[in-house]
């Protein structure tokens, strides 16, 4: 028996509104509507029916494909906003977008590496402020008051005793007054100089290391400076002692190490000589000692101090100290 007109309607309309992609709303579509679809036929039998039922059927029929073409099209309206609504999502099979990650300053590293070394060797870090008083950067240090570090051609002056550091050594005067030996300590950091060309920035790096107790000597010194040299460089790397002067230091020394890049031979690194020279240090002056009160009869101690531009220039080969402070991400990248 052939259903009625007002059935298939109502069948159609929950099909295609119903329908939640647009190929199954195409489906529907072509079930009632297309050629062959129930819709379709019936209007093709309208013409068998009596001649006073046609009319009306036929009307009737009309009204309903007219409403099933709107419904079709209302649904697929829908679900092309609903597929669009989707692609806003989050694709998780998309391979995820990289984020650009910042490295340490060469500078940093080196730092870190150097108070790394010093702290297996069970020295304490600490760090003092870059603006001090000229007191702590000259006065406690044994340098006097006509040397040349105290000029205003090398030192930035903020008033008469107050100074930007020149080096990071004030800093162990001032644990020192607070604490009694055994002192083991390296202060990293900043210092400043009123110095600028090729070869010297007005602000640098350094890592000054002191060391007291009783019975502390020079071979104390070399051995423990030895094995720094081995950790940062490499256990091949030969180092030597060159007499040298220091005012807070006696006896002062300078440290060389063979040239990493010639390994001796001598080349344009190393001045032909096949040394390079990466630190400087000494037995603390005794006047130093007096100054803060330490027993001169009862310790002795070593210090040193070492420059971090040039330990990470000689390390990785940086050829102009201007590379560390122009921001230069391909340069910075590298380390
Ligand atoms: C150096 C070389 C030699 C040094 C001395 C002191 C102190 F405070 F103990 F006297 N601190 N650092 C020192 C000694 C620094 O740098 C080239």
């Amino acid at each position: 028996m052939q259903k009625s007109i007002d059935q298939i309607y109502h069948e159609a309309l929950k099909d295609i509104e119903g329908a939640d992609t647009l190929e199954s709303v195409e489906a529907h579509s072509i079930t009632y509507l297309g050629r062959k679809g129930l819709v379709t036929q019936f209007l093709r039998s309208v013409a068998t029916l009596p001649a006073d039922e046609r009319p009306l059927a036929g009307k009737r029929a009309n009204e309903v494909k007219q409403a099933l073409d709107a419904a079709v099209l209302a649904a697929t309206k829908r679900c092309e906003l609903a597929a669009e609504k989707a692609d806003e999502g989050i694709d998780v099979t998309l391979p995820g977008r990289t984020v650009k990650q910042g490295t340490l300053h060469p500078l940093t590293r080196v730092t870190l590496e150097i108070c790394d070394i010093f702290t297996h060797l069970g020295f304490q870090i600490v760090e003092g402020p870059e603006i001090e008083t000229d007191y702590y950067n000259f006065e406690a240090l044994n340098i006097p008051k006509n040397h040349p570090a105290r000029d205003m051609q090398d030192t930035f002056y903020i008033s008469e005793n107050t100074v930007l550091r020149t080096h990071t050594s004030p800093t162990q005067p001032r644990v020192m007054e607070k604490q009694d030996p055994p002192v083991r300590i390296i202060a990293p950091g900043k210092v400043y100089r009123c110095d600028s060309d090729l070869t010297h920035t007005p602000m640098f790096h350094q890592v000054e290391g002191l060391l007291v107790d009783e019975h502390i000597s020079f071979g104390d010194l070399k051995g423990i400076l030895t094995t720094f040299i081995h950790k940062i460089f490499d256990e091949e790397t030969s180092l030597r002692f060159r007499p040298s002067f220091f005012p807070f230091t006696e006896p002062s020394a300078e440290v060389d190490i063979r040239c990493v890049i010639c390994r001796g031979k001598g080349c344009r690194v190393c001045s032909q000589t096949g040394w390079l020279e990466v630190l400087g240090a000494g037995m603390v002056h005794p006047a130093v000692f007096e100054n803060i009160g330490y027993d001169t009869q009862k310790y002795t101690g070593f210090a040193f101090g070492m420059g971090v531009e040039r330990i990470t220039m000689l390390k990785y080969g940086v050829d102009d100290i201007r590379k560390y402070f122009e921001n230069d991400l391909r340069f910075l990248r590298q380390f």
